[in-house]
């Protein structure tokens, strides 16, 4: 076994053949959305209603969709690895516990959950949410939001992902245009920590210049077969 503490990271393109948009690809959520209005606070506050709405219809799209066999495979790498694997997500589906991940960081929240301003409340919630929702731990209504990390918002467990980096031999990114920060400056702290460095992708993501190793094609074909060679290895 070469490698003992692999990170993992990871971008709507790993959930795309589970039938779950990504955002930049052709026909993606910023072609449908203005990113400005449904993905920042400053939208949030300007038309709250827009903002559920886009989240609303996010939540329902994902009730029929399904891990697939990359999300497996990541998941069967983390089971069997002798060595230390921690997945770091910037998706917001559940699909990477539905496949088996534990050792699992959410770094922009979870569509699943939501959070209430008044008092802090993070609650699991499958349902639509609407400015009138009243928060099941304080009963305040009016103050529900989608648990979910926006432009200019800080995103979550930062220090940890920066001390798995810094002691990493393996960064593996998957499924990621590399076009958001501070996700897309991760590969700069593994190769700057001394680890190999490689990109699983449909095409080269912006970054892919920074990659020591790169391997393209869907998720469903390139990721299985990469975690068999790791696990041989
Ligand atoms: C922050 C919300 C400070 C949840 C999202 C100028 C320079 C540098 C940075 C900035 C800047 N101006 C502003 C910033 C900061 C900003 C930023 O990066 N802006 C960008 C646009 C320049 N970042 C922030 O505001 C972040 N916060 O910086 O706070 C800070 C910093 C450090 C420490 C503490 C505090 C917050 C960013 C989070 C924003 N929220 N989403 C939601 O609604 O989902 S971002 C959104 O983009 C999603 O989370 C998404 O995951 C993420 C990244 O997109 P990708 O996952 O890469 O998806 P994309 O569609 O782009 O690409 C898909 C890829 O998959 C493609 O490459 C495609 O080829 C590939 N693919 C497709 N199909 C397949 C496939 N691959 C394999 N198989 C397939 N079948």
């Amino acid at each position: 076994m070469r490698f003992q503490k692999i990170v993992v990271l990871t971008g709507a393109g790993l959930s795309a053949e589970s039938g779950l948009g990504t955002f930049r690809d052709k026909g993606g959520l910023w072609e449908e959305f203005d990113l400005e209005a449904v993905a920042t606070p400053e939208g949030f506050a300007r038309d709250p209603a827009r903002v559920h709405d886009f989240y609303n219809l996010r939540r329902q799209r994902l009730g029929t969709a399904k891990p697939n066999a990359a999300h497996v495979a990541l998941a069967r790498l983390e089971r069997e690895h002798k060595g230390h694997v921690l997945t770091v997500t910037q998706n917001v589906d559940p699909l990477h516990e539905a496949a088996g991940s534990k050792n699992l960081i959410h770094m922009h929240g979870e569509l699943g959950r939501v959070l209430c301003a008044a008092c802090g409340a993070s609650v699991a919630w499958v349902c639509d949410l609407s400015t009138a929702t009243a928060c099941t731990a304080c009963g305040k209504a009016g103050a529900m939001r989608p648990d979910v990390v926006w432009f200019g918002e800080s995103p979550r467990d930062m220090d940890r992902i920066y001390e798995a980096l810094l002691v990493s031999d393996l960064f593996i990114s998957i499924g990621t245009s590399g076009s958001v920060y501070p996700a897309a400056g991760f590969v700069a702290e593994a190769r700057a920590a001394g680890a190999h460095t490689i990109e699983l992708n449909l095409e080269p993501s912006e970054g892919a210049s920074l990659f020591a190793e790169a391997h393209y094609g869907p998720a469903t074909k390139i990721v299985p077969s990469y975690v068999e060679r790791l696990l041989r290895a």
